[in-house]
């Protein structure tokens, strides 16, 4: 080829590069009109309508279950409606619409609006059943959608709601076992990457970021049946005896776990619509009072173990008044001359006075802290009282003498409950537990403790609270047929700013069974009786017989004394099923 033609040639290729260059140019911009201009709005309603975000995904909290897994409190899935105020706020035609679905004012869903209107999230309604779900849904309304969160249910209701407690709207614990055990129960929320749509409502699910964590489901220790049992009887017993208020707990004597824990007034925790304040109360671990006669075993324990007295010691509680430097003791009615047994049989505040007064302060002192009160039982249940044991320096004959009787201290139902537990084993006053505790969890424990009372004394003053529900005794009525049952009644003159109050009375019974080998101890405590009667003997002791009876059916724990199992006697000696034919 010429140098010419080359030249040509170079020249033509230039062109047509050109030529397409420009073309291409010319077509981008055409393009560019196209998209800027004429389908702009298409496109920005594109752009709008989906977008990336981070949603937080909500952790299942664990299930609380009683000692055998049945549940107490679960987690259902549920939707909230929320909205993004700024797109909402400007679909007021659809507010009457939305507000009716939603089952609230107009008024007031403008209110949440206005409140939050530069904001992008505002929960509508928390926690809303499907059929509402769904009719929210179908509305179509910009800026409306559902979250996917949880709901706390109890199926127990009002029979476990003082022990389990509740959440809030939040799902955090704000009471109970809720709040004590929260952060093993509420787990951690995952994170995930969504496209939402115009309407804010999740369209595709990109990625999980985080996997959600699921709390941790709970055993407690309480035994359902057991609970319930309890709950029926007490609720019976203070309404029957027109009473402010009442509790009663049961303890497994070995495992100190909490078996059973109620109280009166109570409140269903899946409808908390107006409450007052003092019905979530779990007065058993909360409320103090003083003991009363209750506290007597552990006097005479105290007066046992020093080695001077013993079962027939002789106590002369004649007249039935004691003077002690300028008071003056009383008793019921004038005893006479009785034994240390027949103190506790019935009750005599003159015969425990003079057995402590026997004592040093410290001995007596040491038989009472050595059973934890005075102390918080370990629980860790929230807001859980220690009670009230001053100290011995402090006791001049007159303190001496009414501790003696349970008056100068207090307790709660529980710690009392936890105290008769000691009695009722080796004298070690085990932590309570509300979760659920192995024997061999339990053993452990104990070897912490250094008992002070010993076994011997403590089985001899056992013996002694069996006379309380023999004939003849304050107690009868706690008796349960076909077992040995150890207890002791207490009626407590309340005391107000101005001293003891004339009619205004504790009702208590604390009780051991079987006595001749023990695996329960209950605790019913009764406040303000008005009915006729107010004696501990009266009123708490029949709870307690009528819960016992069925917790040790319920337990399979073998009766203990065939005298008192009418019809049934000869049955078990042949070795028939209990009530089968003669
Ligand atoms: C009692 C008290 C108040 C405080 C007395 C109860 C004292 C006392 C000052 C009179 C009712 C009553 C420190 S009685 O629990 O002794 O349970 O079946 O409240 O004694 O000195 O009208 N219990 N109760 N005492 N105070 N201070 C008996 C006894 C007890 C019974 C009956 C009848 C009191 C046998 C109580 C019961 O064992």
């Amino acid at each position: 080829m010429s140098e010419q033609g080359k030249k040509s040639s170079y020249r033509g290729r230039r062109l047509l590069v050109l030529g397409v260059l420009a073309l291409a140019a010319g077509g981008l911009a055409a393009r560019a009109v196209d998209l800027q201009v004429l389908d702009k709005d298409f496109l920005q309603g594109q752009g709008d309508a989906r977008f990336l975000r981070v949603v937080e995904e909500p952790a299942h909290r664990g299930m609380i279950t009683d000692r055998f897994g049945e549940p107490l409190a679960i987690s259902t899935p549920v939707d909230s409606v929320w909205a993004n105020p700024q797109v909402l706020i400007l679909e007021r035609d659809s507010w009457t619409r939305l507000a009716r679905a939603l089952g609230i004012k107009r008024a007031e869903l403008e209110r949440l609006l206005v409140a939050r209107q530069h904001k992008e999230f505002v929960y509508l309604k928390r926690r809303v059943n499907p059929d509402m779900a769904r009719r929210v849904t179908a509305l179509e309304i910009p800026g409306v959608a559902l979250a996917p969160e949880y709901r706390r249910f109890y199926p127990a209701g009002e029979v476990t709601a003082h022990v389990v407690g509740f959440t809030d709207v939040d799902d955090a614990g704000q009471e109970g076992m809720e709040l004590a055990l929260d952060q093993r129960l509420r787990g951690v929320p995952g994170a995930k990457r969504v496209i939402k749509d115009r309407l804010g409502r999740i369209v595709e699910s990109v990625e999980r970021v985080r996997e959600p964590q699921p709390g941790e489901d709970i055993a407690l220790s309480i035994d359902r049946r057991l609970q319930y049992l309890a709950y029926r009887e007490l609720k019976a017993a203070v309404r029957r005896n027109r009473a402010d208020a009442g509790s009663a707990v049961i303890l497994d004597v070995h495992t100190g776990e909490v078996l059973a824990m109620v109280n009166q007034p109570a409140y269903n925790p899946n409808n908390r619509g107006r409450l007052k304040r003092s019905h979530l109360r779990n007065r058993a671990v909360t409320d103090v009072f003083e003991p009363g006669s209750t506290i007597k075993p552990f006097t005479v324990a105290a007066a046992l173990e020093s080695g001077r007295f013993n079962a027939h010691t002789p106590v002369d509680t004649r007249p039935g008044t004691l003077r002690v430097g300028r008071k003056t003791i009383r008793d019921f009615r004038n005893y006479g001359l009785i034994d240390v047994s027949t103190v506790i049989q019935k009750s005599s505040n003159v015969g425990a006075s003079k057995l402590a007064l026997a004592l040093a302060p410290e001995q007596l002192w040491q038989a009472y802290a050595s059973v934890g009160l005075g102390e918080s039982t370990g629980s860790g249940f929230p807001g859980e009282s220690g009670g009230l044991l001053t100290d011995f320096g402090g006791w001049r004959d007159i303190q001496r003498a009414t501790v003696s009787y349970g008056y100068g201290m207090s307790v709660t139902t529980l710690q009392l409950a936890r105290a008769y537990a000691a009695l009722a084993s080796d004298g070690r006053p085990l932590p309570v537990s509300f979760t659920r505790r192995s024997a061999e969890q339990a053993a452990e424990l104990a070897s912490l403790y250094q008992p002070v009372l010993s076994e011997s004394s403590l089985r001899a003053v056992r013996r002694m609270m069996e006379r309380v529900v023999a004939q003849g005794g304050t107690g009868t009525r706690a008796a349960v047929p076909g077992y040995r049952i150890a207890g002791k009644t207490g009626t407590v003159k309340k005391s107000g700013a101005g001293g003891y109050v004339e009619d205004s009375y504790i009702a208590v019974f604390a009780g051991i069974a079987p006595a001749s080998d023990p695996r329960l101890v209950m605790v019913v405590m009764i406040d303000e009786p008005r009915g006729e009667q107010y004696y501990g003997g009266a009123v708490a002791a029949p709870v307690f017989g009528k819960v016992m009876a069925g917790a040790l059916r319920l337990l399979d724990i073998p009766p203990d004394d065939l005298q008192t199992m009418p019809g049934q006697r000869l049955a078990l000696l042949h070795g028939a099923p209990a009530g089968g034919a003669h």
